[in-house]
């Protein structure tokens, strides 16, 4: 059980608790546990199971918590989230998974309107029954609907970081139990697609039925869809659907070919096969009956001409052509990275000091991060006046002036507001050695305005980079309208740079967009939107990315030293 996992029983006793009217206290008491439990940056299962430390030790856990945590990770539940769920219809729950509703919203349409599941909802919303409720309005309905929409789209895919937490568990679990020879996790996984629809894992072993014995008995598994001696499918309580084969070391290569897809790479891989008078299949590539190659991925591809690509090019999208006359990309690499470009501290809504958060980078041997809080007009997050902003700026002299060999960039998170106008003026805005600006707010305007406030700050003298451009919260909210191509071209032509944004939730630009932008002349850099120490590591989800956008080192600009990352900044500023 991950640290998600029981932090997920906890904000759904909230939820419950929310629902049926507790006291605002209680409610909020779980919400924290909730996110303590989420940020502890060790497995608390093991803590629980090893006894190594008490739980109580932790900040924010108490003797109460602490009881509740070890039932959930000895039992797999907590007595007091069923016995509140029992108190409400089962679909009711569900409802709070959609975009636009909570927990106050939920109750309302269960009391007023007896909804009581997503299908209720829908037609509710179908008779416009929602914006004559109390409180509601037509355009909370239509927020709904939205949502409803997305919760649709989106149902059942994981998103990549919490696929990643399943599939490292659910692999060191195979492989501790001995007799796993390979093992790998193929599939959209291994392409590193930024959500997952089910995890296919690929072993070999010398006694298979054993090894399905051991995957069916892992004690995240909530349903066995079928179990076989070289093929079982489980359901994970987390809702993730696992498929496990095994496969005979003759045929290893050929199958994590086959299974790491995409489904379109191999139709056209298994055309070029055919052309050749071949036959390729998840057992391997055959003349007539002979396999002549199946051990590894590299021989297959050599056999027909082509040279080895990664995983993350695999979408028929050209790179087939490209590794025919070798001239696949070169692509970007975490260990190219040498700073991180965007990143809260607890001054505005982070949870880490100027001075944390640099030690948690230099561990990651980064050379420079930027400390880039947010501007005032983000209210809910205490954002930066001015005054505020300079005396954070003064600290990091500081901090500079006494480290050696790292360096903090003066940075800010400036909000494009609403009319176009920046959140802090130039003055200010010239004394930064880094601005990434970003929308947070008049997400819901026309495409012109938008794409205006967005080529309008591509286009400033001392706006650096566009954080987030598209705005998405995966499974949340939609990107905002967007003539992405205006803004690609504007920012080529000013030299800004557009963020891949690597924090789980966002993974914007989406990879097809940065390919895009790319084609425009566009240059990159790559950040996290950390928002304590220990999620600086989501870099790797930054440069997966850029990866899948065919994105070299030569691309992005934080993989450069200091100096050069600098000068490329001063000159862009001064071109414009
Ligand atoms: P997902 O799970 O929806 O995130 O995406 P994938 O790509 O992991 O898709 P999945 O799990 O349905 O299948 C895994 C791989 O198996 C897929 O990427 C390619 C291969 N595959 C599945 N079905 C077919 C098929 O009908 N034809 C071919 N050529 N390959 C297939
Ligand atoms: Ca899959
Ligand atoms: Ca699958
Ligand atoms: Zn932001």
């Amino acid at each position: 059980m991950q640290n998600p996992d029981i932090a997920r029983v906890f904000d759904e006793v909230a939820d419950l608790l929310e629902i049926q009217d507790a006291n605002p206290f209680r409610v909020r008491a779980y919400r924290n546990a909730a996110r303590t439990i989420r940020d502890f940056p060790e497995p608390i299962a093991a803590l629980v199971r090893s006894h190594t430390k008490a739980l109580t030790e932790i900040p924010g856990i108490g003797e109460d918590l602490a009881e509740k945590i070890t039932a959930i990770v000895t039992t797999g539940e907590l007595p007091l989230r069923k016995q509140l769920a029992a108190k409400l219809p089962p679909g009711l729950l569900d409802l709070l998974r959609i975009p636009g509703l909570g927990p106050k919203r939920v109750k309302l349409l269960h009391k007023k309107l007896k909804v009581k599941s997503a299908t209720d909802l829908a037609a509710a919303l179908a008779k416009h029954r929602i914006q004559k409720l109390k409180g509601f309005g037509p355009k909370i309905e239509e927020k709904i609907r939205t949502g409803l929409g997305v919760a649709e789209q989106s149902e059942r895919r994981l998103l990549l970081h919490e696929a990643e937490t399943a599939a490292n568990a659910i692999v060191a679990y195979l492989q501790a139990s001995g007799g796993v020879a390979q093992i790998e996790v193929a599939g959209s996984y291994r392409r590193r697609r930024e959500t997952i629809g089910d995890l296919d894992i690929l072993v070999t072993s010398g006694d298979s039925p054993k090894v399905m014995e051991r995957f069916v008995s892992y004690d995240e598994v909530a349903d066995v869809v079928s179990q076989g001696e070289t093929r079982s499918s489980v359901k994970l309580r987390s809702g993730l659907q696992v498929d496990l084969r095994a496969v005979e070391p003759a045929a290893y290569g050929a199958a994590l070919q086959y299974f790491t897809g995409s489904k379109a790479h191999n139709v056209e891989l298994r055309k070029v096969a055919q052309e050749q008078g071949y036959k390729l299949n998840e057992y391997g590539l055959f003349k007539g009956t002979r396999r002549v190659a199946g051990k590894t991925e590299a021989e297959i591809y050599a056999r027909l001409g082509l040279d080895w690509m990664p995983p993350e090019l695999r979408e028929a999208r050209g790179e087939i052509a490209l590794a025919r006359e070798h001239r696949l990309p070169r692509l970007v690499e975490l260990a190219h990275i040498r700073g991180d470009l965007q990143m809260h501290t607890s001054a505005t809504d982070g949870k880490g000091t100027i001075a944390e958060m640099a030690e948690a980078a230099r561990t990651l041997k980064y050379e420079y991060i930027a400390i880039t809080d947010h501007s005032k007009r983000v209210t809910m997050a205490r954002g930066f006046d001015a005054k505020r902003l300079r005396q954070q700026w003064k600290a990091i002299d500081e901090w500079n002036a006494s480290a050696h060999g790292f360096t903090i960039l003066k940075s800010v998170e400036l909000d494009i507001l609403e009319t176009g106008k920046l959140d802090l003026p130039d003055d200010v805005l010239a004394e930064a050695d880094y601005v990434v600006a970003t929308i947070h707010y008049g997400l819901n305007q026309t495409e012109r305005e938008l794409t205006g406030r967005l080529v309008g700050a591509a286009q400033h003298r001392w706006i650096d980079a566009i954080g987030h451009p598209t705005g998405r919260l995966l499974g949340k909210r939609q990107p905002y309208l967007l003539d992405f191509d205006a803004l690609a071209r504007a920012a080529a032509g000013a030299g800004c740079l557009l963020e891949l944004n690597g924090h789980p939730e966002r993974m914007d630009l989406p990879d097809t967009l940065a390919a895009a932008a790319k084609q425009h002349g566009v240059r990159f850099v790559l950040s996290t939107d950390s928002h304590q120490p220990n999620n600086l590591p989501f870099m790797k989800y930054a440069v997966d990315l850029a990866r899948r956008a065919w994105l070299e080192a030569g691309d992005i600009v934080n993989t450069r030293p200091l100096a050069e990352f600098r000068k490329a900044l001063k000159r862009a500023r001064e071109s414009r």
